[in-house]
């Protein structure tokens, strides 16, 4: 039972416990996007598309960290990425924190998080 326990833990934190999981109590290390931002979320975007104009910086920011019922008093901290068709950038993987991109010319932007597969995580960004 414990050795269960240990090997569940270890795997999550595999997948990004950032250092700061486990301790005395749940630590939740989100990030709130700004106005003009995208939540990463488990397992989507939000909002999934969006209208920008030329010149903007899209911010992602993380949100997939969350208390795992205090099992183990701490977090789960999911990792996505955010990779785009154009092959310009890519996040990495990430479980917290924030990405930027800057948007210098018009079109249609779209991107998924090839840890989970476009079906499933998928947005797309218009810029004009
Ligand atoms: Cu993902």
């Amino acid at each position: 039972m414990f050795r269960q326990v240990c090997t569940t833990v270890a795997i999550a934190c595999l997948f990004g416990c950032g250092g700061s999981g486990g301790g005395t109590g749940p630590v939740i290390n989100n990030t709130p996007p700004p106005p003009n931002g995208i939540s990463v979320e488990n397992d989507f975007f939000s909002p999934t598309t969006k209208t920008v104009t030329t010149g903007t910086a899209v911010v992602w920011a993380w949100n997939s960290c969350t208390d795992n019922g205090g099992y183990t008093g701490g977090q789960t901290c999911v990792t996505h990425n955010i990779v785009f068709d154009d092959g310009v950038t890519t996040s990495g993987p990430m479980s917290q924190g924030t990405f930027t991109r800057t948007f210098a010319t018009a079109g249609t932007y779209n991107y998924h998080c090839s840890i989970h597969g476009a079906a499933l995580m998928s947005g797309s960004i218009t810029v004009q």
